[in-house]
């Protein structure tokens, strides 16, 4: 007898057009005098090229192998910000998942939020926006299940902000996986015949007293099914890794027992059933019974399909484990031996019986049976609780190979096979529903988040450009947030952004919009929940702005006072075909009812809307040519976007330096020290100098 050193499976191939305007539009408003004070920010010292702005792009590269149980290939990778210096306990959304030794994995540690998901089975380009001051990225693998996670210090990009990464497989990468019972007890059997014990199964369900008697495994859809040891022996369903477990087929938690205790129980994937067999023990004969998973119970011996196997009693004293062929066949065991039924033309109506017999190391019936995912049997030996393989249709049929077993004979035995666990994709979009955030939409599959799931931007501005401002940056201060429903290719079709005005410290009446460079014919519609009210704006058919050529504009309000702080608009917008998902898009302000005057985030272009004679004057050193915008004298911004939700804003003509304590440092340094500035942190913040932000909803 060959003795095969891997227990379950042999290793596997793993296989500008600007409009002109007239100066003298600005001259009636308070401003020039704001030129000639000399006030303490204008003393900061702000290096060279250094723009304000608080994130970052970073181009990810990610990868790499794939696990055994994985037959197409495709691995879900999921992008999270992480932090630990912030020490937000969150738990997100794939608590639960189990990990391939069946335990519950929780990421419940520090970790900020989620940006967003690509499936691929090779290696995969992504940028994503980061915030500077976020330290790690936490990357998540998911192969069908077996869960693995990087976190990925950023600053170790240095200057490149581009990063590989590559997961190896996972140790525990182990092709099929058996799952095993004793009594209560459940477990999983490693390659190496040790076992994984993992939670007991309930003493009661519903009040109902259970234990099972027998298993089976759906593992397309991660299910597994138990027959209660006790009357009317129930059927339990559970979600594999989960414990919760219920009644198959009655709403009132009573249960429809199948009539007998069985351990042979198993999952078709053929044709969707549960099978057992039943020894009758009145009639002598064995039946097979088909058994339906969603009703379960036998009400009045109605079984989906009851086939009478040999037509005649069996002289045999009992019957064991029943299982399933990689072809729809259906194995059970006797003392005699196992036999296969084999269905004819496809037909479970006409069988054919044959009769694996005995090995001497085997007698009475095997409870503990299943096949692999390569035909082979596993079969727990009940006589000394070893686990071996029985080759039912290989190069040598009837061959019995011993491998080290759990030592226990086991009350029942299922496989979760690794090749089921693919990949209906019921959208038929490339992505199987496991991973397909829209399973039944072709259209999408992902979502992406800025600046994170549970992230906010706070845009902050002065209000007087060209003029100096007096640097409180709470003229408008305006909160965003946007998800992205995108394709299997991860082309965006659908962006929906909620916007919130958190705070007007002008006297102005301004509005506020967003650019991106793509062309206004990709967009389908833009809707708004709020509509414009001050007769500025021009709207094209599809909802945005007319009069832009080459790019997006959308303006969200054109009148915050109108508006009014903390009322919020929910704008969708549909793209066709499907963009690319943007990264230079900005924010920009309009003044007082003045479309033209258009102020955004330091050497970011304005639209082809905006009046070029504001540029270089007053206070504003814009050189449009060279790409330098929206810069004072002093080299400071009128707006800054932060990545982050803010509580606090300076007081009224308080400047951000006396409010944010550490704002200075920041922009002294060219935005290296103190990243984290605007964050509540201890000693960054003067609070007698602040005010509180409207909070908005999440
Ligand atoms: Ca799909
Ligand atoms: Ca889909
Ligand atoms: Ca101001």
């Amino acid at each position: 007898m060959n003795i095969r050193k891997k227990f379950l499976f042999p290793a596997m191939a793993l296989s500008v057009m600007l409009t002109q305007c007239k100066v003298n539009d600005i001259v009636d408003e308070k401003d020039a005098d704001f030129d000639s004070k000399t006030t303490e920010i204008g003393t900061l010292k702000i290096p060279e090229g250094f723009n304000f702005s608080t994130s970052k792009i970073v181009d990810l590269e990610i990868g790499g192998a794939y696990s055994k149980r994985n037959a197409d290939g495709m691995v879900k990778y999921s992008i999270y910000l992480y932090d630990e210096k912030y020490n937000e306990d969150f738990t997100f959304d794939e608590n639960g998942l189990m990990s391939n030794v069946g335990t519950t994995i929780n990421y419940n540690t520090s970790t900020r939020y989620k940006i967003t998901s690509i499936v691929t089975n090779s290696s995969q380009s992504i940028k994503v926006e980061v915030p500077t001051h976020i330290e790690n990225l936490l990357i998540i693998k998911d192969d069908y299940g077996s869960i693995s996670s990087k976190i990925i210090p950023l600053a170790n990009f240095g200057k490149k902000s581009s990063a590989s990464v590559t997961f190896e497989t996972d140790i525990s990468d182990i092709g099929d996986m058996a799952y095993a019972e004793l009594g209560r007890k459940q477990f999983t059997i490693n390659p190496d015949g040790s076992t994984t014990q993992l939670t007991d199964f309930p003493e009661s369900i519903d009040g109902i007293k259970v234990m099972s008697a027998g298993l089976a495994i759906d593992s397309r859809n991660n299910i597994k099914y138990n027959v209660n040891i006790f009357a009317p022996y129930q059927i339990i369903k559970s979600s594999i890794g989960k414990e919760d477990y219920e009644f198959v087929g009655n709403a009132g938690g009573k249960g429809q027992g199948i009539g007998f205790p069985t351990s042979s129980l198993m999952y078709n994937d053929h044709d969707k059933s549960l099978y057992s067999i039943e020894l009758n023990q009145e009639t002598g004969n064995i039946y097979l019974h088909r058994i339906d998973p969603i009703f379960g119970g036998h009400s009045d011996k109605k079984w989906l399909l009851t086939v009478d196997l040999f037509g005649k009693p069996l002289v045999t004293s009992s019957v064991g484990d029943i299982t399933v062929c990689n072809d729809g066949d259906v194995m059970f065991s006797t003392p005699d031996g196992i036999y296969e039924v084999q269905r004819v033309d496809n037909d479970l109506d006409e069988l054919q019986v044959g009769l694996y017999e005995h090995t001497d190391e085997h007698h009475g019936a095997i409870t503990g049976m299943g096949i692999v995912s390569d035909n082979r049997l596993a079969i727990n030996n009940n006589n000394d609780g070893t686990l071996g393989f029985l080759d039912y249709e290989g190069d040598n049929p009837g061959e019995y190979t011993k491998v080290v077993g759990p030592g226990v004979f086991l009350s029942d035995l299922a496989i979760f096979r690794s090749k089921l666990a693919e990949f209906k994709d019921q959208d038929e979009d490339g992505i199987s529903d496991y991973y397909d955030e829209y399973p039944l939409n072709p259209e999408l599959a992902f979502n992406e988040y800025c600046p994170s799931l549970y992230g906010h931007y706070t845009v902050i501005s002065e209000d007087l450009w060209p003029s100096k401002g007096d640097y409180d940056f709470n003229d408008l201060v305006v909160g965003y947030k946007s998800k992205k429903e995108m394709n299997s290719a991860r082309l965006v079709v659908i962006r929906r952004m909620d916007l919130t005005i958190l705070h007007i410290g002008g006297s102005f009446a301004n509005g506020f919009g967003i650019k991106w460079n793509e062309k206004p014919s990709t967009v389908t519609s833009y809707t708004s929940t709020h509509k414009l009210t001050d007769g500025i704006i021009a709207l094209a058919d599809n909802g945005l702005e007319a009069g832009h050529k080459d790019e997006i504009v959308q303006i969200y309000f054109d009148n915050a006072k109108t508006l009014g702080i903390g009322n919020k608009v929910s704008t969708i917008t549909e793209y066709n075909p499907p963009i690319e998902c943007p990264t230079d898009a900005h924010a920009f302000i309009f003044i007082n009812g003045k479309r033209d005057r258009e102020v955004s985030f330091m050497n970011k272009m304005p639209t082809e809307l905006a009046g070029l004679d504001y540029f270089g004057t007053y206070s504003d050193v814009s050189d449009l040519a060279s790409g330098l915008t929206y810069q004072s004298k002093n080299k400071l911004p009128w707006m800054i976007r932060l990545t982050d939700e803010v509580k606090y804003i300076p007081s009224e003509k308080v400047k951000i330096t006396d409010a944010f304590l550490k704002f200075r440092e920041w922009a002294e340094s060219g935005g290296e020290s103190f990243k984290d500035w605007n964050l509540d942190m201890a000693g960054y913040r003067d609070a007698k100098n602040m005010q509180q932000l409207f909070k908005h909803e999440h």
